[in-house]
């Protein structure tokens, strides 16, 4: 039996969860970590600022492998759960914006055409969207359906073997940016949910790039206009109808983000641990004042449990034992605990923690859309408590 050692953990990785990866999964971790170091962090304020999302990044991005990543074949580099999960969690402690870059691409835009696509949807679109060279978005929420997306009113009709599709999206990210839409629509006829491939140059489909956001200003967020759009009967995603189509791909999205809610937490407290060894009040660093310290290992044991959830979870993926539950129990917990420490981080860092020279505004207030989409706070709590008491009481 071995003794605990007196030596101090690192204060980065207080619980050693690097001992956890692999070699490989440490060499995907610390590139994407370099990418973010080198190409994001230097000029993330100022496109947060002026609301500008790096598209010029995407073909790096893709070089990288990073765009449905955890995908197999037609050009995706096939990880594992874990790999795919630590590069959502090293892009989203750049910013909450890239990483749902990644995300709507790769869990939204690509899963579905793989999961439930014909071949040929998945020859012409999958290679092209994992090099990035096409963007994609998914079409699912609506002005009236948000947390109840069954109640959608856009509607899909036969026209001849044509489909036809009439309806708004709204909310959606990378919406005016896309090549290609994947969107829900009830059909007329069976009344049943429908996934639609829909080049985004088809007549009758525009976006309205959504203004004035006060988060994810990082990041592109569109109103879907479709009126009229006429698509070929192979337009349809063959594989799958009903809802379960749309909410097998938010287990996808929600499973990234669970990790990179870590990630933001982490970029959050790593800031704070530098800033309070820097800044002196009172003749000494913030950092030796007991009230700081509280707020320094409140931030480190969050961080460190939050990882480490991820990390199980990730394991649970691979392993094939990953229910939609357990993906709700992540998301809830680590974006609430994510957001909590943000708030904390932006306090600690003073008046500097207003501004965009430090992460932690940007990341308090991008998680306030991470804790609305994908799920809001209260939805995840519903789903968890139905899965624990065997009532539904989402109605
Ligand atoms: P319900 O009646 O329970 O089930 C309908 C059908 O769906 C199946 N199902 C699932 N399948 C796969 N995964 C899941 N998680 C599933 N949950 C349910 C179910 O078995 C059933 O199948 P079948 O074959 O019997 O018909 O569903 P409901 O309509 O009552 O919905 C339940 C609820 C409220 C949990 C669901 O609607 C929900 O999760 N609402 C939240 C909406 C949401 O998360 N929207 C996200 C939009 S996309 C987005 O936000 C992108 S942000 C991206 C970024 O920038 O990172
Ligand atoms: P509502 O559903 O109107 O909820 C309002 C409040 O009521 C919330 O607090 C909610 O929790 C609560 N509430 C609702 N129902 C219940 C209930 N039964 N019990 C208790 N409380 C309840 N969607 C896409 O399809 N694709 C995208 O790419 C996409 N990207 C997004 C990007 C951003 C930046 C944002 C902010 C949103 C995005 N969304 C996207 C939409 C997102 O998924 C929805 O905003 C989310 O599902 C919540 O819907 P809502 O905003 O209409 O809120």
């Amino acid at each position: 039996m071995h003794a605990p050692t007196r030596t101090t953990p690192p204060a980065l990785d207080f619980l050693e969860l690097d001992d956890l990866l692999s070699e490989e999964d440490r060499l995907l971790r610390d590139t994407v970590r370099r990418f973010v170091r080198d190409e994001i962090a230097p000029h993330i304020g100022t496109w947060y600022d002026r609301g500008h999302f790096p598209r010029e990044l995407v073909a790096a991005i893709g070089e990288m492998g990073l765009l449905g990543m955890h995908l197999e074949g037609y050009g995706c580099a096939g990880t594992s759960a874990v790999q795919y999960g630590l590069a959502c969690m090293e892009l989203e402690a750049g910013d909450s914006g890239l990483r749902s870059f990644v995300s709507v691409q790769g869990s939204l835009a690509m899963f579905p055409i793989r999961a439930f696509g014909s071949e040929e949807q998945k020859q012409r679109w999958l290679p092209g969207m994992a090099a990035g060279d096409l963007i994609g978005c998914f079409g699912l929420t609506e002005h009236d359906s948000g947390s109840d997306p069954s109640s959608m009113t856009t509607t899909a009709r036969r026209d001849g073997s044509d489909w036809v599709l009439n309806g708004t999206k709204m909310w959606i990210t990378n919406g005016g940016l896309a090549d290609v839409a994947v969107v829900w629509a009830r059909d007329r006829e069976s009344e049943r949910i429908r996934g639609f491939v829909v080049p985004t140059d088809t007549p009758g489909f525009s976006t309205n790039e959504v203004k004035q956001k006060l988060s994810l200003r990082a990041s592109v967020t569109s109103e879907l206009v479709l009126e009229d759009v006429r698509l070929p009967a192979d337009a349809v995603l063959p594989d799958v109808e009903g809802m379960r189509g749309p909410l097998s791909c938010l287990n996808e999205a929600r499973y990234g983000i669970l990790w990179g809610a870590a990630g933001a937490a982490r970029a959050c407290y790593e800031s704070s641990l530098s800033y309070a060894g820097e800044r002196e009040q009172f003749g000494q660093p913030i950092a030796g004042f007991q009230l700081t310290q509280q707020k320094l290992v409140e931030m480190m044991v969050a961080t460190n449990k939050a990882s480490l959830l991820a990390y199980h979870l990730g394991r649970m993926k691979d392993a094939g034992t990953l229910t939609p539950h357990h993906v709700s129990f992540g998301k809830l917990d680590n974006v609430r605990v994510a957001l909590d420490i943000a708030r904390l981080a932006r306090g600690l860092h003073g008046a500097n923690g207003i501004t965009a020279e430090y992460p932690v505004m940007r990341h308090a207030a991008n998680l306030e859309s991470v804790y609305t989409y994908e799920g809001t706070n209260e939805i995840h709590t519903l789903i968890l408590g139905q899965a624990i008491t065997g009532i539904p009481a989402f109605r």
